[in-house]
């Protein structure tokens, strides 16, 4: 049987700026639900964002490889084009099996009730989809349990609006394929807070899970929704032996937040200097995680830990409290100094609220010669489809809120008019060029990709300056 299982392409002009310039990681989400194919069956993995032409690319793929099996990805800003690929699915042969599976699909999955989409995967898909081959094959009904769904159930829109369910044990989810990609593809931006000089600042990168939830409920956030805040986590040596056989010595951990448990990671990071196992990593870690564990970062540098990327969000209490972030202005600050002290690169996630008047930028744009050198960039505030905080305010979008959540485009209306909203957001990345290590450490890199970060930086900024003309509505410009 062919299994062709697909990752749709980033939408929205920024989004693709984003990857093309800065950081562009494999399909690890599709490796996973590979893994769990038979070894009978043939799988392929179409990572549509590297197609020059991705509808093109879809198509000619369907109709040279004829999978009998179609699977999609896709965040909540994909949904559109996900169910469009399933349609052209559907077009060229009626008899292929269409399947989504992904972020929108676990909290949305009633958006995908359409007729070209037959099964709507919901949590983990790796250890469902040998499932959904088999009854495949048995011509049995494609959905069960509250995992799978199918617009074809009588029962499909009742068991739509229930909660995302239960992720397995995590030692029951398959090893990622990640011989179904071509690797040469991925990559991030690596800077360095201590080298003098890097050989390349765009290295292949492998992206690696080693939890899986999150124990906290930001309001912007889903996680906890989908994981019901739970916190998986993969044993020490588990996570050890397959970072060993990844083959690139550059490591992006999609976790949440990996750091959480302290014991976990101290044994990693001991078993990954015991094995001599040297590679370079990035993380996402909470402040708070950072300034509880400072020894643990410690470790963690010796260990190979490079940038750690913390949504700081704000530097105003107030804010930070209407976030839920369950922390404070003095721990950010902190957090920043126990990450300066042990050399590991800050990447300064903030947020910008719509409600923002120039007052609030011009604060922000203090606060980034305050953590200053770091990595800084920059989200808009945006209720996360599925949570409350979307309910609450499901009548004040101003824009198709699947399509725009990118949390670059604003989906609420804004306190300025808009067209000086991304003025103001754009003047804050360029700004942030100015705090970056490379700048202000001037480390040595070489001049073709010194022109390429200078060029794609430039043109990073333009595109956000340049936002504002995405929205279909005259009246938000
Ligand atoms: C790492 C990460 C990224 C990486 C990219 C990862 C990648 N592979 O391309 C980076 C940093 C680039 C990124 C960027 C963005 N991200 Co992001 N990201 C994450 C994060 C932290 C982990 C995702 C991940 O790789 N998980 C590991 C994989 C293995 O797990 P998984 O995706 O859950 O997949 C499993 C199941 O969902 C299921 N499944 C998935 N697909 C399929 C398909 C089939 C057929 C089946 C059967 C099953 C199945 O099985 C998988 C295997 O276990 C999540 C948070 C989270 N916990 O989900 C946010 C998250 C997915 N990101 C989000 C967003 C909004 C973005 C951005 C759009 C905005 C932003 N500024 O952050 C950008 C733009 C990306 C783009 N290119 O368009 C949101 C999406 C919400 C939504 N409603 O869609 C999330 C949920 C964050 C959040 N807190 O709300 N992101």
């Amino acid at each position: 049987m062919r299994i062709l299982l697909v990752k749709p392409s980033p939408q929205l002009l920024i989004a693709k700026r984003l990857q093309e310039g800065f950081l562009h990681l494999e399909p690890l989400e599709l490796e996973i639900v590979a893994g769990g194919v038979p070894l009978e069956d043939d799988v392929e993995i179409l990572d549509l964002s590297l197609e020059e032409e991705p509808f093109q690319g879809f198509r000619g793929k369907v109709a040279s490889w004829k999978p009998q099996i179609v699977g999609f990805t896709g965040y909540s800003s994909q949904s559109g084009m996900v169910k469009e690929l399933a349609a052209a699915a559907k077009e060229h042969d009626a008899n292929i099996v269409t399947v989504v599976g992904g972020t929108h699909a676990t909290i949305i999955p009633n958006d995908y009730g359409v007729p070209a989409i037959d099964c709507i995967v919901r949590g983990e898909g790796g250890t469902v989809f040998p499932e959904i081959l088999r009854r495949y094959k048995e011509q049995q009904p494609l959905f069960f349990g509250d995992a799978v769904l199918s617009p074809q159930d009588p029962a499909f829109a009742e068991k739509a609006t229930t909660l995302p369910p239960h992720y397995p044990a995590v030692e029951d989810i398959p090893l990622a394929r990640r011989d179904l990609v071509d690797r040469s593809r991925y990559f991030c931006i690596w800077t360095s807070s201590t080298e003098k000089s890097l050989d390349t600042i765009f290295p292949r990168t492998a992206s690696f899970r080693t939890s899986i939830g999150c124990a906290f409920s930001c309001s912007f956030c889903v996680v906890h929704h989908i994981m019901h805040r739970k916190y998986l986590q993969r044993s020490p040596e588990d996570v050890v032996d397959e970072i060993e056989r990844v083959p690139e010595d550059h490591i992006y951990f999609v976790d949440d937040e990996t750091f959480l448990n302290k014991a976990r990671m101290t044994t990693v990071a001991e078993l990954l200097l015991q094995r001599g196992i040297r590679k370079k990593y990035i993380s996402w870690a909470r402040s708070d995680t950072i300034v509880k564990y400072p020894d643990l970062f410690r470790l963690w540098k010796e260990a190979g830990l490079s940038v750690v990327y913390v949504g700081l969000e704000a530097m105003v209490g107030s804010r930070l409290d209407k976030y839920k972030k369950r922390t404070n202005v003095e721990t950010n600050r902190k957090a920043i100094e126990v990450l300066r002290d042990i050399g590991i690169t800050l990447h300064a996630s903030f947020m910008v609220d719509p409600d923002f008047s120039v007052e609030d930028f011009q604060l922000l744009e203090k606060e980034i010669m305050n953590v200053c050198p770091a990595e800084v960039t920059f989200t808009v505030f945006s209720p996360s489809p599925g949570t409350e905080l979307w309910q609450q305010h499901k009548d004040d979008y101003i824009c198709d809120p699947y399509l725009f959540y990118d949390c670059m485009h604003t989906i609420l209306p804004t306190r300025l008019k808009i067209k000086r909203f991304y003025q103001h957001f754009a003047r804050l990345s360029s700004i942030a060029l100015r705090a970056n290590p490379l700048r202000v450490n001037k480390v040595r890199i070489p001049f073709k990709e010194m022109v390429r970060v200078i060029f794609l930086g430039t043109r990073f900024i333009f595109a956000l300056r340049g936002i504002y003309r995405d929205y279909p509505r005259k009246d938000v410009t």
